[in-house]
């Protein structure tokens, strides 16, 4: 019973010493930011009328009945993305072409003016209904820019845009995203569009005050400054947005890529890719599907430099994930599970004194993988560090690498070693490592 007393007051004084005194640095992410930083790698899925006409930017002029799957199973998505570990799905419900996939009351662009299931479909719904039954997060995309729609370049414009928010909230909340595209290609012969971003962000808040937003400066997840899949080996969860605006007035995509180390507003990035070159499904593409091992490098390069991987998997003309994608997504998910199954060594809240913190293995082992965390509740601390890879009391490997945030997993050429030092080089303030681990995955996918 003694002994149990000891051993527990132990564990307290440890759980406590770690956080005691801690005073979070710089900005900290709301509520809402770190529950959804929590989620790491879910779906985008680009349907619409250019799943029909091969075009990734459809010009707004496409007839409704365009829109016409075969045998839409939003289920069938649902399945695929739990089978892929994926947790949540965000649809294009409106993109460039202004076509909704649900009956709104404010177009007359939509799935009730084509001929797909008589005009009474509404893709929304269903994804909506099978998210819930496979216990998936929905998210949803809504194109500012609008290539159909009458009023767009008027004021009134802002009013649609803000119903159609509302209309999709209730319908078919909570949603765990909601996606603002910065693009536009009117170019300066084209329509302007003033946007109310300020009324934008004020009706999200309102309606749905835990749906965290994207857009290219947030507010409160921004983008990753590439299509391509990854972050910046140095990333910041912190940016610096007083004087710019979304789409071109946006930050120079390196600054995306990386943030600002003495950001003053917390904006974790996001990577969104493709799993294919194009963002709609194009049959022609069927043998451009990333590999695993492509994808598994993909996700060394967003969630373990501290983003999160939004993944695009483009339903097909039936209104299916198709079999060229799945088969690629199990095969990711299978490398994730038999490389990340069995760390050589994991630990929580490891204290780091005088910058500095020792690991012992429990057997002299390869390792090619460490795994780190900071508790970014917190603040984002530490600016570089070192892991030192020991034999004997030798190091044997040093690796150099800058921040952690989120998650930061670093490969590098397998080592045999029996202990490993992490030293702090530069942080803002004491160093907090919530969760480290030890890996040795297959040496084909360390990281290129
Ligand atoms: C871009 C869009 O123009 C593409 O079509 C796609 O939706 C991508 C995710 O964002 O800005």
């Amino acid at each position: 019973m003694k002994r149990l007393h000891l051993l527990l007051t132990g564990l307290c004084f440890v759980c406590v010493s770690f956080c005691q005194n801690v005073k979070p640095v710089g900005p900290t992410p709301s509520a809402r930011q770190l529950q959804w930083s929590g989620l790491e790698y879910y779906f985008f899925a680009h349907f619409g009328p250019n799943t029909f006409t091969d075009l990734e930017w459809g010009h707004g002029t496409e007839h409704e009945e365009v829109f016409n799957p075969t045998s839409l199973d939003c289920r069938q998505w649902c399945r695929i993305a739990k089978a892929a570990g994926a947790k949540g799905i965000i649809i294009t419900a409106k993109h460039h072409d202004g076509f909704c996939l649900w009956p709104s009351k404010y177009s007359t662009h939509t799935v009730a003016q084509s001929t797909w299931r008589n005009g009474k479909g509404d893709v929304l719904k269903e994804l909506s209904d099978a998210c819930k039954e496979y216990g998936l997060k929905m998210g949803i995309y809504l194109s500012p820019w609008d290539r159909n729609h009458p009023k767009y370049g008027t004021d009134e414009y802002n009013d649609v845009f803000v119903n159609m928010m509302k209309e999709v909230v209730a319908r078919y909340g909570p949603l765990f995203e909601f996606w603002w595209d910065g693009a536009n290609g009117e170019g300066p012969n084209g329509k302007k569009q003033v946007y109310d971003w300020h009324r934008f962000e004020k009706t999200l808040r309102t309606i749905a005050p835990n749906t965290p937003v994207f857009s290219d400066i947030g507010p409160d997840i921004r983008w990753v400054g590439n299509e391509k899949g990854i972050a910046g080996k140095t990333n910041w969860n912190l940016l610096d947005t007083a004087g710019f605006a979304r789409g071109l007035g946006s930050p120079p995509n390196d600054t995306l890529n990386q943030g600002n180390v003495y950001g003053k507003v917390w904006l974790q990035s996001e990577c969104d890719v493709s799993i294919r070159p194009g963002w709609f499904y194009h049959a022609k593409e069927d043998d451009q599907v990333k590999t695993p091992e492509e994808l598994f490098d993909l996700y060394l390069k967003s969630v373990g430099r501290g983003s999160a991987l939004l993944l695009n998997i483009p339903p097909d003309r039936r209104g299916l994930f198709n079999e060229h994608d799945s088969a690629a997504l199990v095969g990711f998910k299978k490398l994730r599970d038999e490389n990340f199954k069995t760390p050589l060594l994991a630990k929580k809240n490891v204290p780091v004194t005088n910058n500095k913190t020792t690991l012992k293995l429990p057997t002299t082992s390869a390792v090619n993988c460490i795994v780190l965390q900071e508790p970014v509740q917190y603040g984002q601390r530490v600016i570089s560090f070192t892991i030192l890879l020991k034999k004997n009391g030798e190091t044997v490997r040093e690796v150099e690498a800058t921040t952690i945030g989120r998650k930061r997993i670093l490969t590098f050429p397998s080592t045999v070693a029996d202990a490993v030092d992490i030293v702090i080089k530069e942080t803002k303030a004491k160093a907090l490592i919530s969760h480290v681990a030890l890996y040795a995955i297959a040496e084909n996918l360390v990281e290129k």
